[in-house]
C-alpha cells in the first residue's frame, strides 16, 4: 500500500537518526517539562480517545509489529533492525490514517501543552543534528501520504456487554475496593520513578509481554475498555479519583478484556512484572494507604479473578 511504500522512504531518511538515539536513556520516563499530573492526564485522555477511534485490526497489527521489533534489537542503544523500523512506522501510519485528523491533532496539542519548548532542541543535541533534520523532513513527507489516505469519520463505538457474570462480579470488586482507590495519591510523581535496580532492557521484556497480551485481546472489548477509561477521566475529583460508577465500569471492562485472552498469556505478564517489581515497591505502596482498605481490595480482587477465569 501507499503508506507501506512511504514508510520505506521514511526509513531511508530516518534510520541513521534511529541508531543515534539512546533508547535506553532513563530520561524518557521523565515528564517533558514541569510535572503537571492533571494536565498530563488530559494528554493521556486524548491518546485514549484516539486509540478508541482507531481501527482495532490495525492497532493489533501495530502491536504485533512492535513485538517483532523488540525481537530484533541490537547494540547498546537498543535499536531495532532497519526492516522492523520500517514496519513499525508503516503500522503506526496506518493507525493514524484510521482516525480523523482532528483526533490526531488533539493529541499533538495536548502533549504540546505539557512539553517545555526547550525539549526538542535538547533531544536534538543528543544526536547528530543533520540526521535529526533529515528524519523530520521525511516525516513531513510521510504525513502527507497518511493524510491522503486518512478517514474522515471514526470507526463505530464498541458494543458493551451487559448482564454478564463479569459485570456482576465487578460491582462486588468495586464496592470492596473503592475506599482503597480513594486512599491512593493519584497525583504523586512516584509512578514515573524508575523501578529500583532495573535496567531499561529488563523492563522492556515485561512491556513486551503486555504488548503480546494486547495483540491477542478482543478488539471490541479493548475499544470498550478505552471508552470506559475516557468516561472515568471525565468524572475525576480534585484528587484525581473517578466516580464509583465509572470505577465499576472500568473494572468490568478490564475483567472482560482479561477473559478474552488465554490464562497463560496473562500469567506471562504477571510473572515478568513480578521479576522487575520487588517487595520494596509493593510494601512502599501499601505503607501509604489504610492497610484494612488495601486488604479488603485485595480480597475483592482474588474473588473477582475466579469469575474472570471461569469465562476465560
Ligand atoms: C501488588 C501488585 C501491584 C504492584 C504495583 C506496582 C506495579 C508497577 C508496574 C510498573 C510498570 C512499569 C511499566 C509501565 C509502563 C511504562 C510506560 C513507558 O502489589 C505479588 C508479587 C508480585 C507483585 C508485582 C507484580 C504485579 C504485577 C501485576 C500486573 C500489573 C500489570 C500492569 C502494569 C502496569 C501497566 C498497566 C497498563 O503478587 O501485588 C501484591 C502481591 O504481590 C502481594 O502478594 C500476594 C501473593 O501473590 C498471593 O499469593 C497472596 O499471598 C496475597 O493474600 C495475600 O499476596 C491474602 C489472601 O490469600 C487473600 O485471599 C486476601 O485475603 C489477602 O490476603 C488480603 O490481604
Ligand atoms: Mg490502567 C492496571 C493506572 C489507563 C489497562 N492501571 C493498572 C494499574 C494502575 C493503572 C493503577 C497498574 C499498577 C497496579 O497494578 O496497581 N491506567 C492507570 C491510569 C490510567 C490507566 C492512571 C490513566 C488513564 N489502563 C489504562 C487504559 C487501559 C488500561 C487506557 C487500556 C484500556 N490497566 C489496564 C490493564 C491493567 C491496568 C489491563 C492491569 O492489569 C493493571 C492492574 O490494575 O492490575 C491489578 C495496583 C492496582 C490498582 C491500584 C487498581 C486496581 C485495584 C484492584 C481492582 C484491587 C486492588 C488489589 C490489590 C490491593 C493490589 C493488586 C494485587 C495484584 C497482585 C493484582
Ligand atoms: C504544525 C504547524 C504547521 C505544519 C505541520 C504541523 C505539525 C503537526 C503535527 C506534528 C501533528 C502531529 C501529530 C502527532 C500525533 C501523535 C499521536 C500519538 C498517539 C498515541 C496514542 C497512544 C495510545 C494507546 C494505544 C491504543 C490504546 C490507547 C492508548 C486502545 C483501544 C504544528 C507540520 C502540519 C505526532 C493513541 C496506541 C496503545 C492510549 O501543524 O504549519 O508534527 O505531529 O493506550 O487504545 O487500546
Ligand atoms: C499531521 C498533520 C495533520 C495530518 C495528519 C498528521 C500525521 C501524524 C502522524 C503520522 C503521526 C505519525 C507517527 C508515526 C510514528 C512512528 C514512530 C515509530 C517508532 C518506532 C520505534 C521502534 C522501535 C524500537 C522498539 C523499542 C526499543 C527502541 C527501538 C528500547 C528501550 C502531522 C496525517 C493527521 C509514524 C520506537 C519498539 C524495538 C527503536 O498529523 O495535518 O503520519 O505518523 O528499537 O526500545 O530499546
Ligand atoms: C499466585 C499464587 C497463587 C494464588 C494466585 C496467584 C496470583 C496470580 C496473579 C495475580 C496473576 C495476575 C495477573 C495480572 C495481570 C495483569 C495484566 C495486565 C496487562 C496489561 C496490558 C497493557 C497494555 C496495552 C493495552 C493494549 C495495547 C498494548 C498495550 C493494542 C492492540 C501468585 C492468586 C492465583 C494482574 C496488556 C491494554 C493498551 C501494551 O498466582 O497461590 O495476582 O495477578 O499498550 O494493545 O493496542
Ligand atoms: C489471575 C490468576 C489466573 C487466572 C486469571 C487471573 C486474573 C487476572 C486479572 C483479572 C487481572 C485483572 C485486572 C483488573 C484491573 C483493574 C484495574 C482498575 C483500575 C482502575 C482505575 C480507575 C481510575 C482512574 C482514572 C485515572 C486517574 C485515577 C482514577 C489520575 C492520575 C489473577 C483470570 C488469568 C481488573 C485506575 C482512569 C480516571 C482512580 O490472573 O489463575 O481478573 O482482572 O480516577 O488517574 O488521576
Ligand atoms: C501487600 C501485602 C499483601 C496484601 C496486599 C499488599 C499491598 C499491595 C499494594 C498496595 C499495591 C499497591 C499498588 C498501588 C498502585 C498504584 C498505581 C498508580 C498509578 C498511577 C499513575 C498515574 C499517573 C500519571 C499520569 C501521566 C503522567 C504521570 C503520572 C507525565 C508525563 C504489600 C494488600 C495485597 C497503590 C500511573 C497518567 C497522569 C504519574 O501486597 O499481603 O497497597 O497498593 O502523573 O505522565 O507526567
Amino acid at each position: 500500500d501507499e503508506i507501506g511504500d512511504a514508510a520505506k522512504k521514511l526509513g531511508d531518511a530516518s534510520y541513521s537518526f534511529a541508531k543515534e538515539v539512546d533508547w535506553n536513556n532513563g530520561i524518557f520516563l521523565q515528564a517533558p517539562g514541569k510535572f503537571q499530573p492533571l494536565e498530563a492526564l488530559k494528554a493521556i485522555d486524548k491518546m485514549i480517545e484516539m486509540g478508541a477511534a482507531a481501527d482495532p485490526k490495525l492497532l493489533k497489527e501495530a502491536a504485533e509489529a512492535h513485538h517483532k521489533a523488540i525481537g530484533s534489537i541490537s547494540g547498546p542503544n537498543g535499536v531495532t533492525s532497519r526492516a522492523d523500523w520500517d514496519a513499525v512506522n508503516a503500522a503506526l501510519g496506518r493507525v493514524v490514517a484510521s482516525v480523523p485528523k482532528a483526533k490526531v491533532m488533539a493529541v499533538y496539542d495536548s502533549v504540546k501543552d505539557i512539553t517545555d519548548p526547550t525539549v526538542p532542541a535538547y533531544m536534538k543535541s543528543l544526536v547528530n543534528g543533520p540526521d535529526a533534520e533529515k528524519a523530520y523532513q521525511a516525516f513531513l513527507e510521510f504525513k502527507d501520504v497518511v493524510a491522503k489516505n486518512q478517514v474522515t469519520t471514526a470507526s463505530a463505538p464498541a458494543v458493551v456487554p451487559s448482564g454478564d457474570k463479569i459485570g456482576v462480579a465487578a460491582k462486588a470488586l468495586s464496592d470492596a475496593s473503592y475506599p482503597f482507590i480513594q486512599d491512593i495519591d493519584w497525583l504523586s510523581d512516584i509512578y514515573l520513578k524508575p523501578l529500583p535496580g532495573k535496567t531499561a532492557p529488563e523492563t522492556l521484556k515485561a512491556i513486551d509481554k503486555m504488548i503480546v497480551m494486547g495483540a491477542k485481546m478482543d478488539g471490541n472489548l479493548l475499544k470498550a475498555a478505552a471508552e470506559a477509561h475516557h468516561k472515568a477521566i471525565g468524572s475525576i475529583d480534585a484528587k484525581g479519583v473517578t466516580s464509583a460508577a465509572d470505577y465499576e465500569a472500568v473494572n468490568a471492562a478490564l475483567g472482560r478484556l482479561v477473559a478474552s485472552v488465554p490464562k497463560s498469556t496473562v500469567m506471562d505478564v504477571y510473572n515478568s512484572m513480578a521479576g522487575i517489581v520487588d517487595s520494596t515497591v509493593t510494601n512502599n505502596m501499601f505503607s501509604k494507604v489504610n492497610p484494612l482498605d488495601a486488604m479488603a481490595a485485595a480480597k475483592g480482587f482474588y474473588t473477582f479473578k475466579d469469575v474472570v477465569e471461569a469465562s476465560q
